[in-house]
């Protein structure tokens, strides 16, 4: 037999290529010595580290599926890879990457003129620039198809913003703002990038969050936000909701990736807790009950990572489809969340403590389920795949 090991119980780096597994412990490595003694003061803060982007930018870990334009050109599943390590250390963090690689590189390499992407690509790369992505409004969260941001064509070269985004990731802190807006003129859903500083365009802090407290949000209102058409307008990307669930497609797929590794850093720490910490003259670790939590949250992190795996080398294949996405994405988070909240249990009293990272995982765990489209959207999603018949409205 080969030998079990706890921490990779399917043993998923036999399925990795040299190259992934050099970048997953690049990942790593930078994640537990750089970011990992951080955390707990950011989180206790609410504070913006404007080191940590550009830390992730020189090692590559931004962008790192583009070609081109200083970024990596690695694979989806070394983009996974990434997010998990990342994740393992705190969702925040993982928030603040993916939505610069996922939803503003993305979109910009995606939908760009050549232009923009050589304005912009090499310096979020870089982590010179802070990227966000505005979608969700007050009134339209699940259902962005009925969005009130609109955008007016001035007929002289020039776009027209208005409306206002909420629970933006990064926005309070953004250079960047890929923001999705109905067009007047056909009343299509286009995307504009917009840059900090141009008149009308503010990115308030939501403060106080019991959750994902070390990534900031913030709002973003757009009043008579006056640009150039050819300058913000993203012309590549057909009109239409499809072009931002393209993006979300590429985030939500991370996601899967980096629960998982929010999960296993869970599991990592309730196993030291359940050795150490004695009751009846026993390690906690002894007991059944214990044992049995600790059973359950590694199976579904073993078969999480498999799914994810999975599905990133779908994704490198070119088969794959946003059906797919949302099943490893809901699972994924859900069962973080589920055995986040169940192990826990092994901390007693001392889960309420910030010296362990148990509970802040579970708090951000819940955001984590509900962003980028909340578990039960995601079972429709599925229940469509399924039936055939969409059951949003
Ligand atoms: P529906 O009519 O089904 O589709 C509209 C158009 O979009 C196309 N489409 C997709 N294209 C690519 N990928 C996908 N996954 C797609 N899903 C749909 C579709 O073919 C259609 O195209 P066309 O050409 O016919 O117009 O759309 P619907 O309005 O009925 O919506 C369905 C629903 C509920 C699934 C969708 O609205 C949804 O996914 N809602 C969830 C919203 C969401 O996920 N928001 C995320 C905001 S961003 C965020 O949370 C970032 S957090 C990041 C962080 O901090 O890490
Ligand atoms: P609602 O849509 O109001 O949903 C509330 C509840 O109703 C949920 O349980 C939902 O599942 C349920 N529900 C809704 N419709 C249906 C239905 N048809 N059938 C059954 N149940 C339904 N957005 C961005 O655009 N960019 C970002 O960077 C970003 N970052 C975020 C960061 C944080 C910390 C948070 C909390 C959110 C962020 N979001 C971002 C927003 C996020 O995507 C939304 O919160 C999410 O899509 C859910 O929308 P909502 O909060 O309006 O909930």
């Amino acid at each position: 037999f080969a030998k079990f090991n706890w921490e990779d119980p399917l043993n998923l780096s036999s399925q990795l290529s040299e190259e992934e597994l050099a970048i997953s412990q690049t990942a790593h490595d930078f994640c537990q010595e750089t970011l990992q003694p951080k955390v707990t003061e950011m989180y206790r803060t609410e504070s913006w580290d404007p080191t940590i982007l550009p830390s992730l930018g020189s090692l590559g870990l931004l962008g790192s599926t583009i070609e081109g334009y200083g970024c990596a050109g690695v694979n989806s599943v070394c983009y996974g890879l990434i997010a998990r390590e990342v994740e393992r250390v705190d969702s925040g963090y993982r928030s603040i990457m993916s939505v610069q690689s996922s939803l503003v590189m993305g979109p910009i390499n995606q939908f760009g003129t050549e232009a923009q992407k050589e304005k912009y690509l090499p310096r979020l790369a870089k982590g010179e620039l802070v990227g966000c992505f505005g979608l969700t409004e007050p009134n339209h969260g699940s259902d962005p198809s009925g969005m009130e941001t609109t955008a007016t064509d001035t007929g002289d070269g020039h776009v027209v913003l208005n409306g206002s985004k909420t629970w933006i990731s990064n926005s309070p802190h953004a250079d960047v703002f890929v923001i999705w807006a109905k067009c007047k003129w056909d009343n299509k859903v286009r995307g504009f990038v917009l840059e900090k500083g141009t008149k009308g365009l503010s990115a308030p802090a939501i403060k106080n969050k019991l959750m994902l407290r070390a990534s900031v949000t913030g709002s973003i209102f757009l009043e008579d936000v006056r640009v150039k058409m050819d300058d913000a307008l993203l012309p590549h990307a057909r009109p239409g909701l499809g072009a931002p669930f393209e993006c979300l497609n590429s985030a939500r797929y991370g996601i899967g990736w980096g629960a998982m590794g929010a999960l296993e850093a869970c599991i990592a720490e309730a196993r030291q807790y359940a050795l150490d910490r004695k009751q009846f003259k026993r390690p906690l670790a002894s007991f059944q009950l214990i044992q049995r939590k600790l059973a359950d949250a590694a199976s579904e992190a073993a078969l999480g990572l498999g799914a994810s795996l999975q599905l990133g080398r779908m994704k490198d294949s070119g088969n794959w489809s946003p059906e797919m996405v949302s099943l490893v994405k809901r699972n994924n988070c859900g069962k973080a969340l589920n055995h986040s909240r169940i192990l826990m249990e092994i901390f007693g009293g001392n889960a309420a403590s910030d010296e362990y990272h148990i509970g802040r995982h579970a708090q951000n765990l819940h955001v984590v389920s509900t962003y980028e489209g909340t578990a039960d959207v995601h079972a429709l999603i599925l229940g469509k795949g399924i039936t055939g018949i969409q059951a949003f409205a």
